[in-house]
């Protein structure tokens, strides 16, 4: 399969995040990409650039002003005298408005932000589109014809809901791409999210819909990211309900465990009988992850790509979270080649 990658995601390099009560450098960090590319070119995957499908598909599961305010957000920083790294300090939280939209950049932010771990840079909207259009490219390749595509996006995007940002994500990677392969004439897609942490921006999008289905396998929020989604009980709304699947595990799963769940997942997908997949492939539940905690070891990521291989559905690969940097290129190189040798 090939790796859709742009060199534009550079761009985005946040500095700072609040992580568990201090200011510390990002983990989401540019280096993460060489180690993957690296990766996977050794693993013989072809390397290509994305095309340009522009905002059109974007729009398609964003909120315009959503949109507008990543695209203006720096800037109106800047016009304030600030520069650097923009975080959020006050919240929309339960009992405060939601109807209004603070014209301030401080209001803004706390109103489409839902953490203080993200930080928007300059580079950011270059960054976080041109990984949207490897998304695009990617399932425009799959819906070509080709078995299999993966794009190695930067920064993530399964915490990016409708119009929300938070955990490092601010554009729906994965979430774009299954509504794309819906606009191709897929009538129904399936999301099947294997990073660490729940893929709350996802199931957001899709929550009333039933021609995509979402699908997570993840760390408990009862004390894992991102805390307030992620439950077994989230099932999906009105037409939506039945059409999504969280699967939470406690800390410390190791790969017993954490398979017998992948195959739960599988079936689900199995039984919604899609024409397409989406895997959102995040490698931090591997063992040495800084900010996860199960207990994944590297020959566990070729076994994950055999087992969604099983599905024999046409799969684009997005990439989203994984932080031991060192590591994590080996074990996105193994989910592919597992997929791809099965
Ligand atoms: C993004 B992805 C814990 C801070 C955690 C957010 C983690 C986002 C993970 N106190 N910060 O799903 O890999
Ligand atoms: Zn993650």
């Amino acid at each position: 399969m090939r790796t859709v990658y742009s060199p534009l995601h550079a761009r985005h390099d946040g500095g700072m995040e609040l992580h568990r009560g201090e200011l510390v450098p990002c983990f989401e960090m540019p280096v993460r990409v060489e180690y993957i590319l690296a990766a996977v070119l050794a693993a013989g995957l072809p390397i290509m650039a994305p095309r340009d499908f522009g905002l059109a598909p974007i729009l398609r599961v964003h909120d315009a002003d959503f949109i507008a305010f990543l695209q203006t957000a720096f800037a109106q920083w800047k016009a304030v005298g600030k520069d650097g790294f923009m975080l959020p300090s006050g919240f929309a939280a339960r009992s405060m408005r939601q109807d209004h939209i603070p014209t301030g950049i401080n209001g803004k932010l706390g109103y489409y932000a839902y953490d203080a771990g993200t930080p928007i840079v300059e580079g950011t909207w270059d960054a976080a589109f041109a990984g949207a259009q490897s998304a695009l490219t990617a399932a425009a390749l799959v819906a070509e014809g080709a078995p299999a595509a993966y794009a190695l996006c930067r920064p993530p995007g399964h915490h990016a809901g409708y119009a929300t940002y938070g955990g490092y994500c601010f554009l729906n990677n994965g979430a774009i791409a299954a509504q794309f392969l819906r606009d191709q004439g897929r009538a129904r897609v399936a999301v099947l999210d294997v990073d660490y942490h729940h893929g709350n921006g996802t199931q957001d999008i899709f929550w009333e819909r039933a021609d995509v289905l979402t699908v997570s396998v993840h760390g408990t929020p009862e004390s894992e990211y991102p805390f307030f989604r992620g439950y077994a009980d989230e099932r999906g709304a009105g037409a939506g309900l039945g059409f999504n699947h969280n699967f939470p595990l406690p800390r410390g799963t190791a790969w017993d465990q954490y398979r017998a769940t992948l195959e739960e997942a599988i079936a689900a997908v199995r039984a919604f009988a899609p024409e397409a997949l989406v895997v959102s492939l995040g490698v931090d539940t591997y063992e040495n992850d800084p900010i996860s905690a199960f207990k994944l070891k590297e020959a566990h990521y070729p076994l994950m790509g055999a087992a969604i291989a099983g599905l024999g559905l046409p799969t684009v690969f997005v990439q989203e979270g994984g932080y031991a940097v060192a590591e994590i290129g080996r074990n996105v190189a193994g989910v592919l080649t597992g997929f791809e040798g099965h």
